[in-house]
């Protein structure tokens, strides 16, 4: 059904119809040419077969090795869709400065209308199934242009497209008894009880999923890596891995593990793990021999070491180069690539030394390590220096390293932003990061040209993020949190896209063209991230929710425990000091430009105040309100729009799936009560602390 169908459904849905006028298919939709022997080709076959006929209701004839021979009419219409070594007619078809244009997972398409013909031609396979799901979301995004009046009408005519960031990879954080660390739909789709999922069908359709958006490679299980999936590297379980790998396979991505830091001794039975150990050296070397001989294009490891209670180098006194650089060495033979997080902090600081500064950690970890990691070993550094919070800065490791490969971090899972019982459309948080100066080349070194390898031209770079999905039935749980899976790969492939087109995409792709609907969605997503962020914590300070779970307003939920993440409210103000004069000095980990505009109250943007800064209560903000007035404010404010989202989904009854419109009605309504809470707990907290009357005289309790 259309939940499940997701952005995939090509407007099957008996409410994805309204107020689309199915144009006829084109001539060259009657017969799809795919003649090469490869999985992958094969897959895109299958995908522009059905996303054809659901679209226009016609069954194409496919011609394939098999049945080439007795197909008399190659030159007869149809599209045509191959790579340029195996498929001479689609190589042939282009010019060679097209053919160059695009490399790798790039592809070309170009209609010839004359002949009712569309060339859809890649260097590799992985390009010709992008291109595949390009041409049938540009087909399904036609069906709400008018062809004479919209100049962007039959785009698909003519595409040329390149990824701008070669690694796009997903984070499953699953583990193997069923459940899923900070996961909000559902039991893995992975695993029950123990084992791996006997519903490979299920995989597969994430498969699909994935690689509509771009995306070409996943870690299967969770960053932390309990003593069940240690087993994984093993036979106990490796062919088990390598079934799921080949549903990956298919869809063009790699597949990679999660490994633990201490496996040497968990399942090799040694006695220490470490990196400069021969034996444990040896260990991991047949132990990767064996996987690859299972998965011989297995992408590699992902590692969490010397992060909560993980363990990693550190207890061998040896850093985190070595330990990345020993697995870097044992995957080296197989084009294997070691991705080792850098979310390495102490969580069991004190909160009475003021000199401790969790948003510090990574930076003070792994710059001194800068040009000391091997050729294949990618840093992986979330989006901010605490822990993806709704407002947190900028990582600023982000060009801190100019000879260390890095991929950028999200979480897709809405962990600190309402679960999935919130309505939180996260792109807009992540185009912030994207489009962050760093100035570490000066102006115009943004966060998207590190993540992209470009700025210090990289061999490996890309992105990360942690998925968002579960079994239930519509994936995401809150069906709009779609919006965000969808939109993670989209900008992973181009970061220039903006909010707003793929919101208004993902819209038309899952609920149809109804100009009402579109509108009133796309509204609802656009503004949900601000919305959000006004009735929880306050100007970047974060971190106001209940411990473990994460779910709710705690104000001092953590302030006075050791993962140390603190606001340091009191009767006279609020806010962390991470100034260089008088506080933590995490200001001075940015370059010039950036360092000086926060360590300064007055430049410090309103957003990040209390991120870098502890000031009174009565402290203006350049938006002219006081730091408390604003904190008002916001929380009324932000309570009353969550009311309305819900009052919009409401006006949606009958334009769209019944199905959809229950789930989501139903958490719009908790969210709004939610909000409420938020905004009582949070603003009685302040007037409590502060004695300062709102302006408004509106009750607080
Ligand atoms: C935090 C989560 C925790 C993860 C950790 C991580 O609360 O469950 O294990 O990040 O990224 O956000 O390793």
């Amino acid at each position: 059904g259309p939940q499940y169908d997701a952005w995939l459904g090509y407007l099957s849905g008996d409410y994805s119809r309204q107020g689309a006028s199915i144009k006829a298919a084109p001539a060259w939709a009657e017969r799809i040419y795919a003649i090469e022997n490869h999985k992958v080709i094969s897959t895109a076959l299958g995908e522009l077969t059905q996303g054809l006929e659901k679209l226009f209701g016609v069954k194409a004839k496919t011609v394939t090795a098999a049945n080439q021979a007795d197909e008399q009419a190659l030159n007869a219409p149809g599209v045509w869709i191959g790579t340029w070594s195996e498929n001479p007619f689609v190589a042939q078809a282009f010019s060679e400065s097209e053919r160059a244009a695009v490399q790798g997972e790039g592809y070309v398409i170009r209609e010839d209308e004359e002949q009712g013909r569309l060339w859809v031609g890649a260097e590799t396979p992985q390009g010709a199934l992008y291109a595949t799901f390009h041409l049938l979301r540009e087909l399904v995004l036609d069906q709400g242009r008018s062809s004479e009046t919209d100049p962007s009408a039959k785009k698909w005519s003519y595409i040329t497209e390149q990824p701008r960031n070669a690694l796009r990879m997903i984070n499953q954080w699953d583990n193997v008894d069923g459940s899923i660390e900070r996961g909000y739909a559902g039991e893995s789709i992975f695993y029950e009880n123990g084992e791996f999922t006997r519903d490979i069908g299920r995989i597969r359709d994430y498969a699909r999923l994935l690689a509509s958006t771009g995306i070409n490679a996943i870690s299967i299980n969770n960053v932390n890596v309990h003593q069940r999936e240690t087993l994984f590297l093993t036979e106990r379980f490796l062919s088990d891995v390598a079934r799921v790998a080949s549903e990956f396979r298919d869809y063009g991505i790699r597949l990679f593990l999660s490994a633990n830091y201490a496996s040497p001794m968990e399942i090799g039975g040694l006695l220490t793990a470490d990196p400069l150990d021969e034996q444990v050296r040896e260990w991991w070397n047949i132990q990767t021999a064996k996987v690859y001989a299972a998965i011989p294009d297995f992408g590699g490891y992902l590692i969490k070491a010397d992060s909560e209670n993980r363990p990693g180098p550190f207890t061998y006194n040896r850093d985190h180069a070595d330990g990345a650089n020993m697995l870097a060495e044992a995957l080296r033979p197989f084009g294997g690539l070691v991705i080792w997080r850098c979310f390495v902090y102490n969580c069991k600081q004190d909160w009475r030394d003021r000199s401790t500064d969790r948003a510090r950690a990574a930076y003070d970890h792994f710059k001194p390590l800068d040009g000391r990691f091997a050729d294949n070993v990618i840093l992986q550094i979330k989006n901010g220096p605490m822990d993806f919070q709704v407002r947190e800065a900028v990582s600023p490791l982000f060009g801190a390293m100019e000879k260390t490969n890095q991929v950028l971090e999200f979480q897709i899972t809405q962990e600190y932003t309402g679960q999935q019982r919130h309505l939180c459309y996260l792109i807009p948080q992540w185009k912030v990061v994207l489009d962050f100066d760093t100035y570490a080349k000066g102006q115009g070194s943004e966060v998207k040209r590190i993540a992209d390898g470009s700025l210090y031209n990289r061999p490996h770079s890309g992105f990360a993020a942690v998925s968002n999905i579960g079994a239930d039935a519509c994936w995401t749980g809150h069906p709009l949190a779609q919006a965000n899976l969808y939109g993670y790969g989209r900008l992973a492939w181009n970061p220039e896209l903006s909010s707003e087109e793929i919101a208004d995409e993902w819209v038309r792709l899952t609920f149809g063209h109804d100009e009402e609907v579109v509108g009133q969605i796309s509204g609802m997503l656009l503004n949900s991230l601000d919305i959000y962020e006004n009735y929880t914590a306050p100007l970047g300070v974060g971190w106001m929710v209940n411990p473990d779970h994460h779910y709710g307003p705690n104000v001092d939920g953590y302030e006075y425990s050791k993962w140390g993440t603190y606001h340091f409210a009191d009767c006279h103000g609020i806010g962390v000091d991470r100034t260089v004069k008088s506080g933590t000095g995490y200001a001075l980990q940015y370059h010039r430009e950036n360092a000086e505009r926060y360590e300064s109250v007055e430049t410090c943007p309103d957003e990040l105040l209390l991120f870098f800064h502890h000031v009174p209560y009565t402290h203006v903000l350049h938006s002219g309100k006081t730091v408390i007035q604003h904190i008002y404010d916001t929380h009324f404010l932000g309570a009353e729009q969550a009311e309305v989202l819900a009052e919009t989904w409401r006006k949606l009854e009958g334009k769209v799936d019944p199905e959809i419109f229950e789930k989501v009605a139903s958490r719009q309504e908790d969210q709004a009560e939610h909000a409420k809470e938020w905004r009582d707990m949070i603003n009685t907290y302040f007037y409590r602390k502060s004695g300062i009357e709102d302006e408004q005289g509106r009750t607080i309790y």
